[in-house]
């Protein structure tokens, strides 16, 4: 029987957002999260005796890593080194082929593919159990599909090691586009991507999998973040296991009609012993009588409730309305009432086209920076635009 871990886009290094004002407990909680979860991983990979680990990519976070993400990793390939467990692994596009940086000599036992296709053996006495075929960037932005350079061996489990984004998959930087279709073709037993920092099974037989980023990085990466663990028999298993030492969420809560059961909301969510540690995003949405409360002391309840050594606060969203019958207004002939027919008729016809339409040049000086769109930020934006709206008729009125 074979048994290995697949892992890829550690970032060691990555540091999260650092606009959260949290506590200098959370802040270091963060800052050390790459670290701690690629140390998650090789305590597994000792405690289950795997034959092997596969790092597919994005190992490091930046092409010009800290001395910190450096030592990091060589003090973890060191650690499965001593434990005689062997490491395959590529560079990405964060990590070019600078992984022998610190070190000009890799740990015993460890493989880093070069910039050329190359395919090496996994034995277990005379016997060869697995052959691993991988190639790393030779530079950040590569254009060309490498997967057509990798060709599988002959004997044992055949294993493809790339860093690449299958089309259709994911929502990142094309680079190394490559097509499922033809790698299942291509004669591979397992493919072990990097890249997407979400987990997919993308195909089953023959396996082309994501692993997904070892350490959520912000709010878009939400829930569970880990590996897989591989058993091949006579089948293949795949099971997915965490490694991340606090997971990004999203919450939401309807804006309640009387204050105790919004408190009682947020008490619940403080109370709640979490086995691990939770990052939230807070939107409170819908009608409320407490409307204008909710707006005017929005950052004292974001103080109030800032974090708890099992939580914190990302940012606290207020998507909120006034406790207007709004099915009434629309009807009218009113400029409230033709503000809101505007809107809904905006939601259904692809308001999200023109959002990004109005957004495209900033994304075309940022976009290695900023992270694309996604549906929920855009439907995100469009209702915060609409609550303004509505709420400038009515601050309007009051005053
Ligand atoms: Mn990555």
């Amino acid at each position: 029987m074979l048994r290995f871990i697949h892992a890829a886009d550690l970032h060691l290094g990555n540091t999260g957002p650092s606009t959260l004002g949290l506590s200098p407990k959370w802040v270091e909680r963060i800052k050390n999260a790459s670290y701690k979860a690629f140390n998650n991983l090789i305590d597994k990979a000792l405690e289950l005796k795997v034959d092997f680990i596969l790092l597919s990519g994005d190992l490091l976070d930046t092409s010009t890593p800290t001395l910190r993400s450096q030592l990091e990793l060589y003090k973890g390939l060191n650690r499965l080194s001593e434990a005689n467990i062997k490491v395959f692994m590529v560079g990405g596009n964060h990590d070019p082929l600078n992984l022998k940086k610190a070190q000009s000599e890799m740990p015993n036992g460890v493989h880093l593919f070069g910039d050329k296709p190359e395919t090496v053996s996994f034995k277990k006495g005379d016997l060869i159990l697995a052959e691993i075929s991988g190639i790393s960037y030779p530079t950040a932005k590569v254009t060309e599909d490498l997967s057509l350079l990798l060709k599988p061996g002959s004997e044992g489990f055949q294993i493809a090691l790339l860093h690449t984004n299958v089309a259709g998959y994911g929502n990142k930087d094309n680079y190394s586009p490559s097509e499922l279709d033809s790698l299942v073709r291509t004669g591979f037993d397992y493919w072990a991507l990097g890249h997407v920092h979400t987990k997919a099974v993308l195909n089953e037989n023959p396996y082309v999998v994501y692993p997904g980023t070892t350490q959520g990085q912000h709010i878009n990466e939400t829930g569970p973040k880990g590996f897989y663990l591989v058993e091949v028999d006579q089948k293949v298993k795949i099971e997915f296991i965490n490694s991340a030492v606090y997971f990004w969420e999203n919450l939401e809560f309807e804006a309640f009609g009387t204050l105790d059961k919004l408190d009682l909301a947020f008490e619940e969510l403080i109370a709640k012993a979490f086995e691990i540690p939770r990052v939230y995003r807070l939107k409170i949405k819908g009608r409320t009588p407490l409307y204008n409360e909710l707006l005017s002391e929005k950052e004292e309840l974001e103080t109030r409730f800032k974090e708890a050594s099992n939580y914190a606060l990302e940012s606290l969203v207020l998507e909120i309305l006034p406790d207007l019958d709004y099915t009434k207004i629309k009807t009218e002939e009113s400029l409230p009432g033709e503000f809101l027919r505007v809107a809904e008729k905006l939601r259904e016809d692809g308001f999200n086209e023109e959002i990004k339409e109005v957004l495209a040049p900033l994304y075309d000086k940022l976009g290695d920076i900023l992270d694309p769109l996604e549906a929920n930020d855009l439907e995100t934006i469009l209702n915060g635009s609409i609550a303004l709206g509505l709420d400038l008729f009515w601050r309007g009125e009051k005053s």
